[in-house]
């Protein structure tokens, strides 16, 4: 029987044959055994918060319309959406912490292997954070740097730091629905208090409780692992590199690392450098040692050192059904528990490495910042000893890489719109009022095996570029689009408007620019911030003409993410709905209730064409309200 086409990657479609053909079970089968799913689930009609339910509300017929303690469809809906909020929103934030807590190791010495690399960003935080950088040593900035902001996670009073750097207009909104974040902890522990049995039961004030929390994330959690990431690892900085299953070598050990912290990432490509480890390699039998990321961990390094990815979220079963691959290692989130079971097929090791994050079947190597190196090393070692296993006979090689630029940030844009003499965001926020550009949107977010790998990324992020919308990515959605070719300055003679295409080719950058993993979504927020800053397009970020997306979105982050960009102003399309969709009051609130409380809202949409003209219809009314001048080429690009 002919295989259903499950991906738009032609390269991961060819890989889903070989791996049916070798037998293995993978994420596609699964959800297939896995039909029908819950109506009530999907509806977020069924509720488990306490041990009297579950309790689930028939949304149609003579059915229960409430629990057995008396909660309505729009409080289990909004509590259900507020846990997701706040599990998402801790996720990025201990991903934060973790950085804070290296930089703070590596400023006292007691980091191995770790170097401050981000001098500019060290000076530059130091300044807004009110440290003495005169006469000091880097390491005594630093560690005062890490202090200040480690504290950002258990403030109990005032407002975070980072969100002071929001433009008023949106800080006026946070201040007058009490949305304003105390503390990073605070606010994901109060966001769950609401949705203990018997506490918050209005739909509105749990909303507004897990945006609160969704907004220590962006302004705080998610910001503070950018921000801290740049000082230990360095500034990324514009860099060529290759992706897709193809990267994977036949001739070298693969090392695979998936996950989302640079703090073990980063000292894996240091070890794998190291002349000794290269050496035992080649006594090994391999030629050397080939590095790939799989998801956000892969992303960092991507961004930093130009290290190839094999791919995203879908594509970690894909990676070692090649049988190409000696260890994947992982460290947290968005590693498929199934990933061990695929593995037990092949010679691969997976190699667990967070004391958060264990997996059955898995060689766990704890990782410890004050040993990093050595771990890297160990970790290192365990791939290359174990390349003589690999068995030919299983392996199949999968042909096909693209090439891609990443390593765009909010400085270096910066730096690229305004030329070396003129650091400014002018050119970008003249672009926007001349109608070169009609607005920039934000493309994030995962993939969702309901929908064909990748596809919906594509084709919305090919819409809103031939209509003139420069797009920013980060996570796998960015792999996405850089897998088709898009992440390269030639897209935008291919792909992108003329408008756009101008813009492109005097600034030499792509249509599409990888800004990096899911905790960079903090850049867009800044370049937001930026562009406000620069005048002339709208006084707060809600006034921009910008939109954000997530056309595959699945996991709880995604939806802290998109609670953030909302909660900031910026009009967010999701592809599958939120899990809110039995309640009708929680559905209109999010879609239409939140533009009075805080500037912006949600939509839903499948299609990503039409959520794509969702978006530019959103960015023309926006370039209405603030006159500019009609879309130079506005006949062409419709
Ligand atoms: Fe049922 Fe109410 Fe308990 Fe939820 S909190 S499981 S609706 S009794
Ligand atoms: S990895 S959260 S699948 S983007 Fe950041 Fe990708 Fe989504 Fe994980």
């Amino acid at each position: 029987m002919a295989e259903r086409i499950r991906s738009a990657d032609p390269v991961s479609q060819r890989q889903i044959e070989v791996a049916h053909a070798k037998g293995l079970q993978i994420v596609w089968d699964r959800y297939d055994a896995m039909q029908p799913q819950c109506g009530f689930g999907q509806l977020g009609l069924c509720c488990k918060v306490c041990n009297m339910g579950p309790c689930r509300i028939d949304p149609f017929g003579d059915g229960p319309k409430t629990g057995i303690c008396g909660a309505t469809a729009d409080t289990i809906a909004a509590r259900n959406l507020v846990q997701k909020i706040a599990v998402g929103a801790s996720a990025h934030s201990d991903h934060g912490r973790d950085i804070a807590h290296a930089l703070l190791l590596t400023a006292r010495g007691e980091g191995k292997g770790y170097q401050i690399l981000g001098r500019r960003k060290l000076n530059a935080l130091a300044q807004e954070l009110g440290v003495e950088t005169d006469g000091r040593r880097i390491e005594e900035i630093a560690e005062e740097v890490a202090e200040i902001l480690l504290a950002e996670f258990g403030k109990q009073e005032g407002e975070l730091i980072f969100a002071q750097r929001a433009p008023e207009g949106q800080k006026k909104y946070w201040r007058e629905a009490g949305i304003m974040p105390r503390g990073i902890d605070r606010e994901i522990v109060e966001a769950l208090h609401r949705t203990h049995i018997g506490v918050d039961n209005d739909y509105r004030s749990l909303i507004l409780g897990g945006l609160k929390a969704a907004l220590g994330d962006g302004w705080g959690g998610s910001m503070v692992a950018t921000e801290l990431s740049d000082v230990l690892f360095g500034e990324p900085w514009p860099v060529r590199a290759k992706i897709n299953l193809g990267v994977l070598s036949e001739d070298e050990v693969n090392l695979v690392v998936h996950g989302h912290e640079p703090t073990l990432s980063e000292m894996i490509v240091k070890a794998a450098q190291e002349p000794e480890m290269v050496k035992l390699a080649k006594e090994n039998g391999a030629k050397g040692i080939n590095i790939a990321g799989i998801c956000c961990t892969g992303n960092e390094i991507l961004m930093r050192q130009g290290i190839p990815m094999a791919g995203n979220f879908l594509q970690q079963e894909l990676a070692v059904s090649t049988g190409l691959v000696e260890a994947i290692v992982v460290d947290v989130q968005c590693i498929m528990p199934a990933l061990t079971d695929v593995a037990s097929r092949f010679h691969t090791k997976v190699i667990s490495t967070s004391p958060k994050a264990k997996f059955p079947g898995a060689t766990h190597i704890e990782f410890r910042e004050e040993d990093a190196l050595d771990i890297a090393r160990e970790i290192v070692r365990t791939a290359v000893e174990n390349f003589p296993n690999r068995d030919p006979e299983k392996v199949n090689k999968p042909e096909g890489t693209m090439d891609l630029v990443a390593g765009f940030t909010m400085e270096n844009v910066f730096h690229h719109l305004g030329g070396r003499f003129r650091a400014t965001y002018r050119p970008l926020n003249d672009a926007i009022i001349a109608g070169r550009i009609r607005g920039v949107a934000g493309v994030v977010g995962c993939n969702e095996v309901s929908i064909v790998h990748d596809s919906a990324h594509i084709a919305m992020v090919k819409e809103l570029i031939k209509h003139d919308v420069l797009v920013v990515q980060t996570g796998c959605s960015a792999i996405a689009c850089a897998k088709a070719g898009l992440l390269q300055p030639e897209a935008a003679f291919k792909y992108a408007g003329k408008g756009l295409q101008e813009v492109c080719e005097a600034v030499g950058i792509p249509p599409v620019l990888h800004l990096g993993s899911c905790v960079d979504n903090s850049r867009i927020l800044m370049a937001c911030v930026e562009m406000v800053k620069e005048g002339g397009i709208g006084e707060d970020i809600s006034e921009l003409p910008v939109a954000g997306a997530a056309p595959e979105w699945m996991s709880d982050k995604a939806i802290s993410i998109g609670s953030y960009v909302v909660g900031s102003g910026i009009f967010t399309v999701f592809g599958r709905p939120l899990r809110v969709k039995g309640s009708r009051a929680v559905d209109e609130f999010l879609r239409k209730g939140l533009e009075d409380v805080v500037g912006a809202t949600w939509e839903f949409e499948e299609d990503p064409i039409k959520a794509a003209h969702i978006m530019i219809e959103h960015i023309n009314r926006k370039r209405e309200a603030l006159k500019l001048r009609p879309m130079m080429y506005a006949a062409e690009a419709a």
